[in-house]
Parts: C-alpha cells; sequence; structure tokens
C-alpha cells in the first residue's frame, strides 16, 4: 500500500444541521444541542488542522441529520475514493452530495452499486490490510463489492465482524500506527487483531476507542482519562475534543471526517 495509513494531508467534514436533533441513535438519551455541536465539530476541525490537514468544510445538509458523519459515505485510499451504500435507508441520499467533492480530488472514484450495503464505519485501513466489520448497516454482498474493487489495485481485505450492539466496526477501534491498534476488549477478544498490537481502551471508557490518528496527532474524545494516560504512556500525542453531542447519535472522532 502507497504511504501510512495515517499520513494525510487532506480531511473533508461537513458542519452539523439544525436538523441533527432528528439524528439515529440506538439508545435515546435525549436531543444533541445544536450549540454545543457546532463549538464541538469548530475544535474537531482545529485539531485536523493543527494536525496538517487542508480542511475542506462542506456546507450543512438539513435535509440528511446524519450527514455530518461522513465517514460513513465514502472509503478513501491513496488512489481511489469509494462511495459507499449506507445499510440506513435515511442516510442514502447523502452519497450522491459527497460524490461530486471526491471528483475534485481524485482521479478514481468507484462506487458501491448493491443490492449490499457498506457504510465506511465499518472500515479499518491498516497497513497491511482493511478490515470491514459486517454489522446492521454493512453486509457481506457490500463487502465483496467493495473486495472486487480494492483487491484489483493490490490490497488485502478481511471480512469481520462487528459486535452486536456496537454500531459500527470503528465505534470500538481505531488505528495508532503500522502495527498497533486501540481496541475495546470486547472487541479485541473476537480475535479480529490477531498479530497486531493492541492497546486497550480503560473499562467503562470503551467510548474512547473511536479516535483517530492523524499524522503525528491522535484525536480522540474527552472525559477518558484512564484511556488518555494510555496512549500518552505509549508515546502518542493526544488531543482531546468534547463529545457529548455527537455521542448521543452515536457519533465519534472517525464519523466526523473523511481523510486522505
Ligand atoms: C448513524 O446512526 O448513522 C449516526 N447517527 C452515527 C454515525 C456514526 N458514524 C460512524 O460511526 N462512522
Amino acid at each position: 500500500m502507497p504511504g501510512l495509513p495515517f499520513e494525510f494531508a487532506h480531511a473533508i467534514t461537513r458542519l452539523p444541521a439544525k436538523s441533527i436533533v432528528n439524528g439515529i441513535r440506538a439508545t435515546d438519551a435525549g436531543d444533541p444541542d445544536y450549540r454545543q455541536m457546532r463549538i464541538d465539530h469548530a475544535g474537531y476541525v482545529a485539531a485536523l488542522q493543527q494536525a496538517g490537514a487542508a480542511v475542506t468544510e462542506l456546507p450543512a445538509l438539513e435535509a440528511f441529520p446524519d450527514s455530518l458523519f461522513v465517514e460513513d459515505v465514502a472509503l478513501c485510499l491513496p488512489e481511489i475514493a469509494v462511495l459507499m451504500r449506507p445499510g440506513a435507508p435515511s442516510r442514502a441520499g447523502e452519497v450522491a452530495h459527497m460524490a461530486p467533492v471526491l471528483q475534485k480530488f481524485y482521479d478514481q472514484v468507484a462506487m458501491i452499486r448493491g443490492p449490499g450495503h457498506i457504510e465506511g464505519g465499518d472500515i479499518l485501513t491498516t497497513a497491511r490490510e482493511i478490515l470491514v466489520g459486517r454489522s446492521a448497516r454493512t453486509d457481506s454482498a457490500g463487502i465483496a463489492e467493495l473486495a472486487a474493487i480494492v483487491i484489483p489495485l493490490g490490497y488485502r481485505l478481511r471480512e469481520v465482524t462487528t459486535p452486536p450492539g456496537v454500531l459500527h466496526f470503528k465505534t470500538d477501534c481505531s488505528l495508532l500506527d503500522e502495527e498497533t491498534v486501540l481496541a475495546t476488549r470486547r472487541l479485541d477478544q473476537s480475535g479480529c487483531f490477531e498479530g497486531y498490537r493492541v492497546i486497550h481502551t480503560a473499562d467503562g471508557e470503551e467510548a474512547a476507542a473511536n479516535s483517530i490518528r492523524y499524522n503525528e496527532r491522535v484525536i480522540m474524545p474527552a472525559g477518558f482519562p484512564r484511556t488518555r494516560d494510555r496512549l500518552l504512556a505509549a508515546g502518542y500525542g493526544v488531543d482531546e475534543i468534547n463529545n457529548s453531542e455527537c455521542a448521543r447519535l452515536d457519533g465519534g472522532m472517525s464519523c466526523l471526517s473523511l481523510r486522505f
């Protein structure tokens, strides 16, 4: 694979819409607060910029409450972007808004056409393979269609399982470097990270697993001090972002950007 899958120059984000109060959530812990979410989102974009990202910030899409979670609509690899086919019906229309944006950056833009479904949150690209978790949003047919696109380009793809009740594979893990992932114990216990070094989130801090490595920084949700200290002790540079509002919609650090 060309380059390391945490060395990036660009990021794409989308401003939260006022309609975020209608965003999908597995468990209702109250609507997210739009004003706080805008503040948190601005902090997230600033952290990406500090890490070296040229950030393309797209306008809010009121018709799509979950559209700030741009990660789910595309997979960005160095030489190709692949538009996803979200398993959540209310999110399907987000893809058409992302297609022209990616066409500005990429010569090659492919598309998952179905009948399967796949969302970017279920895809972890490491230095040696692309791991894709089957979930309530991502099925084997969607994964097979992605495999048919990326394997001819020289990538290895491995189908794994997102734990039941967990939204996306990356809800429970992040890439930290060429050989290391941050993961919850419940995901690691599935055996999917054999051969990798795994740093576990601290017990009770599972929501810290959805972090991102962007160049020299690890951007993680605030409020998980024991997991943060594990990352610091392992030598990573850490930035913390308040994620209280996105968390109400089961979203976190990876969901909020496309990175390439
Ligand atoms: C959804 O259910 O689709 C959104 N409320 C959250 C999406 C989070 N995205 C991600 O984990 N990649």
